[in-house]
């Protein structure tokens, strides 16, 4: 498949999402078209999403990345169900504010990587292209063979397959693992892999937020933060959501060089699910601190429409990039 192909498919999908979000809100049961098991009808709406009329010159849209969930493709083979994920790493320059363009090394043109998704005993196949110029890898987290633990340089222009079981069900990050590490992931290569539980969750808003931060310098310390790869973006584009219905928050912290960080959202309590490995949740709180590759699952709903600021309590990682707002709607009607 050329570049030239790749580019063309990644905007019509891109276009095809947008445009149907645009059209006046999507269910979140069409936005599970391709999960691998039956739906049940779900009463979740999403509300519109704001044309966000881009100050910015980038090649994913994080309003966007937030609910885009990659649950592959499914395959038949030998009496096995495979689902089958194909991501291509690149170096893609990305602006990150009206200063500032950066050199992103990424799979499939956008930081985070896309948010893979499967449930607890699928078969997976993670189809590798290294389109890039350097050497990287794959390595999940969660429970595989040795020799699909992506410690293998991949050089450009060759192909690699990680194979395994999804297991144990929750949330777990993936990331480029060829040294130096804090390198490779600070230009990008990182994102979540969900491993539903068979029996499900309950219906939900559900989106992605994972924290990444910019060395821009290569001192080893952190200039830019963000959520979902863009400074600021939830800022200048809050998120809508609506009141009194259930958000399901999949977060993740890849921030290196910062021990650990905290994520905490204002006039609102979450529940807590740490490592998305129960399905019952573990905590209250309105703060929980995440170590670099840390994640959970927060639950919440708000129960007064307005404006509300989510960030980490760091309160200089806030105020370089990682900061943003859920716009709070009245309730559909
Ligand atoms: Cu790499």
């Amino acid at each position: 498949m050329s570049d030239l192909f790749h580019l063309d498919r990644l905007k019509t999908r891109r276009q095809f999402i947008q445009w149907g979000l645009l059209a006046g809100g999507i269910s979140a049961a069409a936005l599970k078209l391709n999960a691998g098991k039956a739906q049940a009808a779900n009463s979740v709406k999403i509300p519109p999403i704001p044309k966000t009329d881009n100050y910015l010159d980038l090649s994913f849209n994080p309003m966007l990345v937030l609910r885009d969930f990659d649950y592959g493709t499914l395959k038949e083979e030998n009496g096995q169900t495979v689902r089958e994920f194909e991501v291509y790493a690149h170096s893609t320059p990305i602006q990150l504010n009206s200063a500032i363009t950066f050199v992103s090394w990424n799979l499939n043109d956008r930081v985070p990587a896309p948010t893979l998704r499967a449930t607890e005993g699928d078969r997976v196949r993670i189809i590798f292209h290294n389109q890039d110029g350097h050497s990287h890898s794959l390595h999940f987290h969660g429970t595989h063979p040795a020799e699909m633990d992506g410690m293998t340089s991949i050089r450009r222009d060759k192909t690699a397959v990680y194979e395994f079981d999804a297991e144990p069900y929750g949330v777990h990050p993936y990331h480029c693992h060829v040294a130096p590490i804090t390198r490779h992931v600070g230009k990008g290569l990182y994102g979540l892999f969900i491993v539903d539980p068979p029996e499900g969750r309950p219906d939900a808003d559900e989106m992605v937020m994972v924290m990444g931060a910019y060395d821009l310098d290569s001192d080893g310390v952190n200039e830019l933060y963000a959520f979902n790869g863009i400074p600021n973006y939830y800022r200048d584009y809050p998120i809508p959501i609506y009141q009194n219905q259930l958000i399901r928050l999949y977060i993740l912290n890849m921030i290196e060089f910062d021990p650990a960080v905290t994520f905490h959202i204002h006039a609102n309590m979450f529940q807590v699910y740490r490592t998305g490995r129960s399905l019952e949740p573990n905590e209250e709180s309105d703060v929980i601190t995440m170590g670099t590759a840390e994640r959970h699952i927060l639950e919440f709903a708000y129960k007064y429409p307005g404006k509300y600021m989510f960030h980490p309590h760091q309160d200089y990682i806030a105020e370089h990039g990682c900061m943003g707002y859920f716009d709070v709607i009245s309730e559909a009607v």
